[in-house]
């Protein structure tokens, strides 16, 4: 595979106007007509320059220059990869017809089948399997799709934009034509064709359009879409309310499809949506579940402005859409539940997992110099870091001059494909601000490390904050530069009261806030606050403002009085974490010699008797640390001693807790009718972690309620929360006997049965690797479908850290031979799964010996595909 890189960006020398599409589908396989308006383009150097075009698994049969058959080897060649016609007009009009195999299809790029539904998937470089063309995001087209099929198999026909004709055709087949008025890059292009069923809305814009919408799935998840269609009414109010963001075509459609590689496409009109992420209903989707749908229906749709009517100039600039799009789907989930707990889901979905990335091999900038695979890009960096970046836009600029800028951006490129230069360079002209220096947050990789020192010097009042910032080494980058870092604190007195932060010593008490947001920008700064009596308790990188490590010698004493009095919710969880991380990593120091600090207890025992503070925020303080989140913050991490000293905290504390625990369950247990709100998510989640707790004592309080709430639940949150409470306890015959009867109960709804192998695959109890090797030749696993590779393989290696670092290589070469059987069927679906093994310098000697013999085994595998090539050498490296 070769590399490409930013540098080399040259603009098209070819544009296409229109594309005119004629799909006829078969059993057996479709053709593809394909007729293209195309004309050279004004800004490229090459004014003699080839057409060349993209493909990708094609079979040529016609190709046709202004009415004329062109042959091979004389007027084009057909190289496995391009179409090139050496000698073309200044304007012509191109129609190639090619053959293509969607039932044969298992890569689930381009134009595939789905439980006997014809559907795409084109972003990246998808389109090139459908057809050849330019297929980079830069050439932008307006697109007419004729579909014809079988009209009894195939009733249902939709592609982007409007429907402008339809009949039937000899043979029992049919047409439908759209016509999308819109000039899209290729990726955003799709097809669907099925028997599919569709629940139907209407949603009224901001100008007074009626929008129609329509969620169309199979006839089986009928009762299952009603979630997804008031998210997507809530994400259009909101966009126009928020952003100023009016929808643009007279329809907007969500097709559920079983078998995806990714979560959702927010296909132009036509997104395509992986069922997991749309389909609910209270039996069958737990609160999380509900949650996600919401934010990825948001997501999908707000990509029709950041995204679609301003897409990206090439996939260097993936963030340009991306982070963007994730930054305001989070201030939209924010917006409808608890601002504090999205943040603290946020974070720590950052801090665990992006910021491993960003110290793997793997690491690269929100914007990449390079890449040989684009879909290994799809990253927890261009989308979660993405999305930090623009948050920090936000606070540097505040909320109206980012809207100012945000809406300079819409309007100055829309119908262009951009950089994130041009994003940045339009938050600057309308705020005024230079963000020269906060370019580089675009450029160079790594996660900054803060280290905060501090002074108090009684004498004069003055308490000192030295703030020094230092930014790792990564792959092909050292000695950065320092970055522009927006650094929100507050400072508490004794009695946890907010103290006014006055930078000078003249400025006035009453007047001066108590919370500032400090901007870095050298190695080194030290701020000074005046007027203090006493030491201050910092409360440091409030709301998390930065995308940071944060280092800083807390006392236990400074982290129990923060839990209970800092005015930031966000800090009081983290510094809730930051005292569990503390007193695990000094047992799993100490090897041994158990003695858990009360405080911890004493800290938890406060939390459960708080009735005051917001119960969603309490649900998540009592999450201790994850496994993977300790490990991440290990050095060497011993996987085995990590594991067995969390589980040995979470036993002192249930034991300890227990009546505390008790009565939490029983204040919390639902009497009135399922809701999917803050307040009632809320009481869920504290009632199954009070559950999870009793069930590490082994006094029969906790089996016998979650035997209970497993048959009483009346939705999937309570089931699940009962389900896995048993599973991962030492109930050995009641965990077997649940999980027979939900399996029984549940088998036909791949949904479920996708929460039931994951149940499995996460416990150290019900996943150890001769259970895990059963689940896959369990009947209801299936190889060609991604969410059941990932919720048996991808929980396994992710999840169930204990048994994946098994000592004895198992657990490793395990997922080597299953990365290896997927990648000749499913590239991306490989090249994914192989991400834990690629951390393996990390780890301890012992493990770190293993993983690397895996990862050879797969680098060494015949036939290996672009996307595993990549990940797999860069890791060796
Ligand atoms: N469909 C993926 C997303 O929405 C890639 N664009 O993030
Ligand atoms: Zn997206």
């Amino acid at each position: 595979p070769t590399t490409i890189r930013l540098s080399e960006y040259k603009v098209p020398a070819h544009l296409v106007d229109a594309v005119d599409l004629r799909f006829e589908l078969f059993d057996n396989g479709a053709r593809v007509h394909s007729t293209l308006t195309v004309r050279r383009n004004p800004e490229s150097a090459e004014e003699f320059a080839p057409l060349e075009l993209d493909g990708d698994s094609l079979k040529l049969e016609q190709v046709i220059l202004d009415g004329r058959e062109l042959m091979a080897g004389n007027d084009y060649d057909e190289t496995g990869a391009q179409l090139v016609i050496a000698r073309v007009p200044a304007q012509f009009e191109l129609t190639v017809v090619t053959w293509i195999e969607p039932q044969n299809n298992t890569r689930l790029e381009g134009l595939y089948k789905s439980s006997g539904m014809f559907c795409t998937q084109c972003e990246a470089e998808g389109f090139r399997c459908i057809t050849y063309f330019p297929d980079r995001p830069d050439v932008m087209a307006r697109y007419r799709t004729r579909i014809e099929a079988d009209k009894a198999s195939c009733p249902v026909l939709l592609s982007n934009g409007n429907d402008v004709d339809r009949g039937d055709l000899e043979g029992g087949r049919h047409f439908v034509t759209w016509e999308d008025p819109f000039p899209k890059p290729s990726y955003l292009f799709a097809l669907v064709a099925g028997d599919l069923v569709e629940k139907q809305d209407t949603f009224t814009t901001c100008s007074g359009r009626e929008i129609d919408l329509r969620i169309f799935v199979e006839p089986r998840n009928a009762a299952k879409c009603q979630h997804a269609m008031d998210s997507l009414k809530r994400s259009m109010r909101w966009d126009e309310e928020v952003y100023g963001r009016e929808y643009d075509l007279d329809i907007f459609m969500i097709v559920a499809v079983d078998d995806f590689n990714m979560g959702a496409m927010e296909n132009k009109g036509l997104n395509i949506f992986n069922s997991s992420c749309v389909l609910a209903s209270q039996e069958t989707a737990t609160d999380l579940a509900f949650q996600r749908i919401e934010s990825i229906v948001a997501h999908e749709y707000f990509h029709n402005w950041s995204g679609n009517r301003v897409t990206c100039r090439d996939w260097f600039q993936l963030s340009l859409k991306e982070g963007f799009t994730v930054f305001r789907d989070s201030t939209f989930s924010a917006d409808m539940g608890s601002p504090t707990v999205k943040r603290i889901e946020d974070v720590t979905l950052l801090r665990t997992a992006q910021f491993a990335e960003d110290a793997g091999p793997m690491a690269h900038p929100v914007r990449p110099a390079s890449y040989m695979e684009i879909s290994n890009f799809y990253t927890l960096t261009i989308y979660e870091k993405g999305a930090e970046v623009v948050r920090m836009i936000h606070t540097l600029l505040g909320p109206e001059l980012f809207r100012k800028g945000s809406d300079l951006y819409f309007e100055r490129h829309d119908g262009q494909a951009v950089t994130t230069d041009d994003f940045v360079k339009a938050m600057e002209d309308a705020s005024g601000r230079d963000l020269t220096q906060f370019r580089l947050w675009y450029d160079q990789a790594g996660t900054p490390v803060l280290t905060v020192s501090d002074v108090y010097d009684s004498e004069r009042g003055v308490y000192s904050l030295k703030i020094q910032q230092a930014i790792p080494d990564t792959p092909g980058q050292t000695n950065k530069k320092p970055q522009h870092i927006p650094f929100a604190l507050g400072l508490l007195g004794a009695e946890g009261e907010a103290l006014p932060l006055r930078l000078v010593s003249t400025e006035d008490a009453a007047s001066a806030p108590t919370e500032r947001v400090l901007e870095l920008t050298k190695a080194s700064h030290t701020f000074e606050f005046h007027g203090l009596t006493q030491k201050p308790v910092p409360s440091l990188l409030r709301h998390f403002s930065a995308p940071v490590r944060l280092v800083y010698p807390w006392s236990r004493e400074q982290l129990v009085f923060l839990m209970s009095h800092d005015p930031d919710g966000f800090n009081r969880w983290d510094a809730g974490q930051r005292l569990a991380v503390d007193v695990i990593q000094s047992l799993v120091d100490s090897s041994g010699t158990v003695d858990i600090d009360s405080r911890l207890v004493e800290a938890y025992r406060t939390l459960l008797a708080d009735r005051t503070l917001d119960q969603a925020l309490v649900a998540k303080m009592l999450h201790l640390p994850s496994e993977a989140y300790l490990i991440e913050l290990a050095d060497s991490p011993d996987v085995a001693a990590i594991h067995r000293t969390r589980e040995q905290v979470l036993s002192h504390l249930a034991t300890s807790l227990r009546d505390e625990l008790v009565a939490c369950y029983h204040r919390n247990m639902d009497d009135g009718e399922y809701e999917v709100t803050p307040e009632s998510v809320a009481r869920r989640s504290l009632k199954n972690t009070a559950l999870a707790w009793l069930l590490m004592i082994n006094d029969n309080t906790g089996r016998d309620l979650a035997l209970q709430q497993l048959r009483e639940a009346d939705n999937m949150t309570d089931r699940m929360g009962a389900l896995r409470a048993l599973v991962n306890s030492d109930y050995a015959e009641e965990r077997s006997q649940a999980l027979a009867d939900f399996y029984e109960h549940f088998q036909s709804d791949p949904q479920v049965v996708e929460q039931w192998f994951s149940v499995q695959a996460s416990s150290d109890r019900a996943g150890q690797l001769p259970q895990i090797q059963a689940l896959l030749k369990h009947p209801a696993f299936d190889w060609k479908n991604p969410n059941k590779i990932r919720s048996v393989i991808g929980v396994f290696a992710g999840q169930n850290l204990a048994a994946f670092h098994n000592p004895d290589g198992s657990g490793y070469s395990f997922l080597a031979d299953q990365v290896c059987r997927l990648d000749d069927s499913n590239p991306q679906i490989a090249a994914r799964l192989v991400a834990p093994l690629t951390r393996w310098k990390k780890f301890a000697p012992a493990y770190s010996a293993l993983m690397r013999t895996a990862l050879e085994r797969i680098r060494n595998k015949a036939e290996l595909s672009a996307d595993l090539y990549e990940v797999v050498h860069k890791s060796l490296e």
